[in-house]
């Protein structure tokens, strides 16, 4: 299917720590693509239920998420940045990109961040039973999902370089 927008959108998924983010700053900038972090929408636009102890995060709204997002997004040229991944239309996305990490490595990264053992190890299972892989393949068709390492800054780089000769595949087929 041809798509109206002209420029792709794109998932960054992954267990917490992974290096959504840094993967998402990193192709908005080379790129020129617009970074939707859906955390942060989530926050300022209110796109919750309020906040969640246990789980220390917000019990999302995803009906209102997908309001606050569906303009952009359908303008193409976004990046979504978000630990989950089943719940936007198949129809807005073109690539899903599922970033890994080993499980040291994942661990180093959430100890800095001070999170709290419960989450942590929370997180660390998710990361090791391959949950937003399983995820990202039970909501999309598998030739748009892909699954990158990201331990080191070589393999961000790479995989940046990787996600920009994609981009320009998609812009010579769809334009
Ligand atoms: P996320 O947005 O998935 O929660 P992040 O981008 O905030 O993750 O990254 C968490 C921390 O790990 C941050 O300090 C940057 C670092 N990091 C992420 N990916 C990395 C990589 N491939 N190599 C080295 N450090 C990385």
């Amino acid at each position: 299917m041809i798509a109206m927008r002209q420029s792709p959108n794109i998932i960054v998924t992954g267990t917490p720590g992974v290096g959504k983010t840094t993967h998402c700053d990193g192709l908005a900038d080379k790129l020129g693509l617009r970074h939707i972090s859906v955390n942060q929408v989530v926050k300022d636009k209110g796109c919750h239920e309020g906040w969640d102890e246990d789980f220390q995060s917000w019990i999302v709204d995803e009906d209102k998420l997908l309001d606050a997002i569906e303009d952009e997004v359908k303008q193409g040229g976004c990046l979504i940045d978000w630990h989950a991944c089943d719940l936007f239309p198949r129809s807005w996305i073109d690539l899903v990109v599922v970033l890994r990490v080993d499980s040291t490595t994942l661990y180093d990264r959430l100890k800095a961040r001070n999170y709290a053992e419960a989450k942590l190890q929370e997180n660390l299972d998710s990361e090791i039973m391959e949950v937003l892989l399983q995820e990202a393949r039970d909501s999309y068709d598998d030739e748009i999902v892909i699954e990158l390492t990201s331990n080191t800054s070589d393999e961000m780089e790479t995989n940046v370089d990787r996600i920009e000769e994609w981009v320009k595949q998609w812009k010579a087929d769809n334009n």
